[in-house]
């Protein structure tokens, strides 16, 4: 009944893995505030929409989840031994059929044809679906600008880069690249297989994304302005509607008691320390970590998404629980914003980033894949407030290092400084009339007028 009165039906495709499709949702969330009139359809799978959604969300009875085939085959099951990028590679085998069967399954379901098409970025084939709809296609990238960036000038890199060229040959034959190295690139760019599931749907995107009525991205305009410049002259509309975190207030949920743990101690003290929802460090860094943890005197809050049992040093959690938590999961973004956290040990994901800039903390980065080296690279050359590890990885002296750098030097104080900058620069490009604010209005304007197209 609500789809036949909506004012217009929004089909949204999200991507289930990583940290995808929660912003996609906040944003839609959004967007139904904004248009209380419209419907929308969230699309994801089974797994991805039963952790997106929380139960009873009736509060935005005017976004329905509806799930797609998840591609998996019969029996398959998730465990931690398996290679986190598995379900990816077979997700990618079903699209874009499962989205085209279940938009269809909609349609005829609901009685009510669909009046735009809103995906993640990283689905190339939104354009062709749009436009066999006759509706406008909106893209979100929710990494970023300058990881879009790559993937959009994959081809101009590919012709600057030869195969032998070293991994720190600088890209300075771009402009605002010039410290970035050859090595910092996304995976698929310029080395790895680049017939890989994942360069390959980066590739295409690339390739398709000018035919997208606007790309949104989750970052603010003062954040990389002259890539985010170069994104303006390749879109027709590259609007900047984030970040996140920012916009709106997510409910957040501290069973661990970690807001309560961060009150006892002392103000720029505590390490936190995630890698994200997808990445567990191999065993050897994780012994790395534990024993600088255990021979250092910081107090540390670690969100450990392993089996504490099985992977951690036997008696670890026992001998440093008067210094240390150890937590499955934890409030991440409101732990950042706690006076106590002086630093955050991170992957380099495109949130993390983002929610460590909102809380003013500087950053230790231990990169793993895609965007995360360039994440690395770009905060710690180009904007000033992280350090990536010497040599890359997790070993007791490139933690030590890094740790009491920021913690206990001048240099480590500027970061600091630094980082407070760009979180008045957050803070104002949400405020009314902000840079974010008025871009979500455009947005707005896209997904509810056909003249947009
Ligand atoms: C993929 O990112 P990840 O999900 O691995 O990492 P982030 O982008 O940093 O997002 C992690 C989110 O999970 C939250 C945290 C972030 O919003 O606040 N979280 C939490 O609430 N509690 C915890 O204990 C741990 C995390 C990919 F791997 C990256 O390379 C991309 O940049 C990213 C965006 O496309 O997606």
């Amino acid at each position: 009944e609500k789809y036949k009165k909506a004012s217009k039906h929004i089909a949204v495709l999200a991507f289930p893995f990583g940290t995808h499709a929660a912003p996609l949702l906040s944003i839609i969330r959004r967007l139904s505030e904004a248009s209380p009139a419209s419907m929308f359809s969230f699309l994801c799978t089974e797994r991805s929409n039963s952790s997106t959604f929380p139960k009873g969300h009736q509060k935005h009875d005017s976004i329905k989840p509806f799930n797609v085939w998840d591609g998996l085959p019969e029996g398959y099951t998730h465990c931690l031994k398996r290679n986190p990028h598995e379900p990816v590679d077979y997700f990618l085998k079903a699209v874009p059929q499962n989205f085209k069967d279940a938009v269809e399954a909609l349609v005829a379901e609901t009685g009510r044809p669909i009046d735009c098409l809103i995906t993640d970025a990283f689905y190339y084939f939104g354009a062709d679906i749009a436009d066999e709809l006759k509706v406008p296609w909106v893209a979100l990238w929710t990494a970023s600008p300058r990881a879009l960036f790559s993937h959009a000038e994959t081809e101009f890199f590919r012709r600057h880069v030869g195969i032998n060229d070293p991994l720190d040959k600088p890209l300075d034959f771009l402009q605002g690249f010039a410290s970035i190295r050859v090595a910092d690139l996304p995976d698929g760019v310029v080395r790895g297989n680049f017939d890989a599931s994942v360069p390959v749907l980066l590739n295409k995107m690339g390739l398709t994304l000018p035919r997208a009525a606007a790309v949104a991205a989750n970052s603010y305009e003062d954040l990389d302005n002259a890539v985010v410049n170069m994104l303006k002259s390749r879109y027709k509309r590259f609007l900047n509607v984030g970040p996140s975190n920012l916009m709106s207030s997510s409910p957040f949920d501290d069973r661990h008691g970690c807001l309560d743990w961060l009150e006892r101690h002392q103000p720029l003290s505590v390490v936190y320390i995630s890698f994200g929802s997808v990445i567990t460090p191999p065993p050897h860094e994780i012994e790395a970590l534990t024993q600088v943890l255990e021979e250092s005197n910081f107090p540390f809050l670690w969100s450990f998404r392993g089996d504490v049992e099985k992977q951690l040093p036997p008696g670890f959690p026992k001998r440093t629980s008067s210094k240390g938590k150890l937590v499955p999961w934890a409030p991440q973004q409101k732990i950042l914003e706690h006076p106590s956290v002086g630093v955050f040990v991170s992957h380099g994901g495109w949130n993390s980033i983002l929610e460590s800039i909102s809380g003013g903390v500087p950053m230790v980065f231990r990169p793993f894949f895609g965007d995360q080296k360039l994440n690395t690279r770009t905060v710690e050359a180009i904007w000033g407030f992280g350090l990536g590890l010497e040599g890359g990885t997790l070993t007791k002296e490139a933690i030590t290092n890094a740790l009491n750098f920021i913690l206990s030097t001048e240099e480590g104080k500027k970061m600091r400084q630094k980082v407070g900058v760009q979180k008045e620069l957050a803070y104002k490009a949400v405020q009314p009339n902000g840079s974010s604010i008025e871009n979500f209005k455009t947005l707005v304007g896209v997904i509810t007028c056909h003249h947009y197209l």
